[in-house]
């Protein structure tokens, strides 16, 4: 039997383990890459191991989530990654080159290698065929200790694509159409490999949107890893244009390669789509949602910013004007797609049709700046709509393509373009227009030594968690209910954002969305646990939203289930990760009861089940803990540094 794509990538960086779906596998990590607002915490932790240079064959640390500067903060983490990228051996790319899974699409990934990325959109890379995950800070630092990155090993899902787009539909719609049908809950984590006629329709940009938004099918299938195209002749047409065909390698599933699961999508069906508020999975056809009145559009992001985006984009709005209910923001993914918009005379097009333009970085799609007035309908182009992420907390945020947002800018209203006649014709240059100059290569390691790493009074170092007792007595301090997102646990938003480096003062917001008391309570009694529903950690890879819990007293969380880079974020800080052996356990506990966690320390040693002692109810709850033999040991040292110290 021949090897899928993403099996034989894993098969060529096994450390350890079998491919067997469910079981513990180590894989060798070839890239790196690391975003402002978790690269502080990253490089921090990087810090903390006394790694004199990384070990990998390619690190790069990009500046593009903080970028508004409203005080000295940013500017001081932007130094610090700055000075440690200079001295560990990291690329640099400075802020104003772009959204780090553009640039590293254009400038850097490599068909067939691994990447790491301290952001859970890291597996656009599967775009051009890398076998790119998302992860949290602490597990990108070891990666680029030269350490192995452990995961439980996915099952991959085929999903073959027929057909070719109709015009006006677009690969945003591809990825729409796979979180509607992908509704099922199941166990492990899934790798979605693309296969089949219909990919040779699609570029690598598109290809891309689709990686990147397979990122969000975590939030129906319990973590997907992350997805991946074939690498063929369109890979290597996108790797010419950007100067590096050196860089390609033909790649693709053997004839006779097997997968867990199959899902087919004929690309002729297909109709312009939208995910409702507030989750990316509530899709509807836009002309079943109808011509809702709307109050902006925002357009870019890692998911829709190329410049096949952008130019469809200023083809709907030349010689038009945005409605005047309507703000359109537009942000180009990266330099170099700002840079050529600029020199073919679409920018212009856009500038004259109203648009305001906003720099290559994340911006609003994580909250730095244009929340949508109250009550606003907002229509983005992005990859997450949860409640409050713009900033607004009634807001409705809508996902949807480029050009479903250009025409809804200029009619007004939730548009299908499918009205406008002809689609433009965009003809692509098959060179793009190189200018690597905002990348800093890192010191020669002779230079570097001299190099000092420059911290800023807002960048407070790492809380450690402490060797797990005998048994925990405390109190349940939170309970929330399914589908619980890293944004709700940790808001990030231009007036947070900012103190990524500072967990103490972050630890005010920590579940602001859910219950503002909950730092204050956390703080009253000094320690306590979290009892969430199902999917519990959804979204982001930011550690910060086990960190601060951490910070907070917490030391277990008690769910229905976890997303997979959060659960491992909570072993990675020392918080024990628990499931209800039943289920239905979880409406007999409440918010305020005193527990214990009975034999918690053998339990976890010896592989038992754990009894949580509910003394307010009088009951006793079976709980799993389902971790792999190293993943006790790190919970048993108190998190992944202490165990790392240890050994
Ligand atoms: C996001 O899209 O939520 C972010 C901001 O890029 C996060 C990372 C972070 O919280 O810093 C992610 O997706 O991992
Ligand atoms: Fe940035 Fe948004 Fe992409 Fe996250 S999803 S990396 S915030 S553009």
């Amino acid at each position: 039997m021949g090897y899928n794509l993403a099996q034989k990538i894993i098969q060529s960086h096994l450390v350890s383990g079998e491919m067997i779906p469910g079981t513990e596998i180590g894989l060798r990590i070839d890239q790196t890459l690391t975003q402002d607002a978790t690269g502080t915490m990253a490089y921090l932790q990087l810090e903390a191991m006394n790694i004199d240079r990384v070990k990998t064959e390619l690190s790069v640390a990009y500046i593009d989530h903080n970028t508004l500067q409203n005080g000295f903060e940013n500017a001081d983490d932007h130094r610090f990654i700055q000075t440690v990228a200079q001295k560990r051996g990291i690329r640099f790319s400075r802020p104003g080159n772009g959204i780090c899974h553009q640039v590293h699409l254009e400038r850097f990934g490599v068909p067939g290698k691994t990447l790491l990325g301290s952001d859970s959109h890291t597996p656009t890379g599967g775009g051009i065929g890398m076998l790119a995950m998302g992860a949290g800070g602490l597990d990108v630092a070891v990666a680029m200790g030269g350490g192995t990155y452990y995961i439980p090993m996915p099952k991959i899902v085929n999903v073959e694509l027929t057909g070719k787009l109709s015009p006006w539909v677009a690969a945003k719609d591809i990825i729409l159409e796979l979180l509607r049908i992908m509704t099922v809950k199941g166990g492990v984590g899934k790798i979605v490999e693309y296969t089949g006629e219909g990919v040779k329709t699609l570029s690598v940009p598109e290809r891309a949107t689709i990686t990147n938004m397979g990122a969000e099918l975590g939030a129906t299938t319990l973590g997907a890893t992350t997805s991946i195209f074939p690498s063929d002749e369109t890979t290597l047409a996108f790797l010419k244009a950007q100067d590096r065909a050196d860089a390609y390698t033909e790649l693709k599933a053997d004839e006779d390669a097997s997968y867990d699961e199959y899902i087919k999508i004929d690309l002729s069906t297909l109709v312009p789509l939208a995910a409702m508020p507030h989750m990316p999975d509530k899709v509807k056809t836009v002309e079943e949602i109808g011509p809702i009145a709307i109050d902006q559009v925002c357009i870019g992001s890692c998911t829709n910013s190329s410049l096949f985006d952008m130019m469809k984009v200023a083809a709907i709005l030349k010689g038009k004007t945005v409605a005047e209910n309507v703000s359109l923001t537009i942000s180009p993914g990266s330099k170099q797609v700002l840079t050529m918009l600029s020199e073919n005379g679409a920018l212009a097009d856009m500038i004259a049709a109203g648009a305001r333009i906003l720099e290559s970085a994340c911006g609003p799609c994580i909250g730095m700046g244009q929340s949508p007035n109250s009550k606003g309908i907002s229509l983005r182009t992005f990859n997450r709509n949860f409640e409050g992420r713009s900033g607004t907390a009634d807001a409705g945020v809508y996902l949807v393509s480029p050009e479903v947002a250009a025409a809804s800018a200029v009619a007004g209203c939730l548009t299908d373009p499918r009205t406008l006649g002809e689609f433009p014709e965009i003809v692509l240059p098959d060179h793009f227009l190189i200018n690597d100059n905002m990348i800093l290569l890192p010191d020669a390691p002779d230079k570097a030594k001299d190099r000092e790493v420059i911290y800023g009074p807002n960048i407070k170092s790492v809380p450690l968690g402490h060797a797990l007792e005998k048994e925990i007595s405390t109190k349940v301090l939170l309970k929330v209910g399914d589908n619980i997102t890293t944004d709700h646990i940790m808001p990030a938003g231009a007036k947070i954002l900012p103190y990524r480096s500072n967990v103490p003062y972050l630890s005010q917001f920590c579940f602001g969305v859910c219950d503002k008391a909950f730092p204050e309570r956390c703080k009253k009694e000094g320690s306590g646990i979290i009892v969430g529903g199902a999917n519990y950690g959804q979204g982001s890879s930011r550690e910060h939203a086990a960190l601060v819990p951490l910070y907070l007293g917490i030391r277990a969380v008690v769910a229905k289930s976890f997303a997979r880079m959060h659960k491992a974020n909570l072993t990675n800080s020392g918080i024990l990760p628990l499931t209800f052996a039943d289920e239905n356990d979880y409406d007999k506990i409440d918010e305020g009861d005193s527990i214990t966690l009975c034999g918690v320390r053998d339990a976890i040693l010896n592989g038992g089940d754990i009894v949580l002692k509910d003394a307010t109810k009088g009951i006793e709850i079976p709980l799993k803990a389902d971790l792999s033999d190293r993943a006790r040991h790190i919970i048993l040292a108190g998190g992944l540094l202490n165990y790392t110290a240890s050994k």
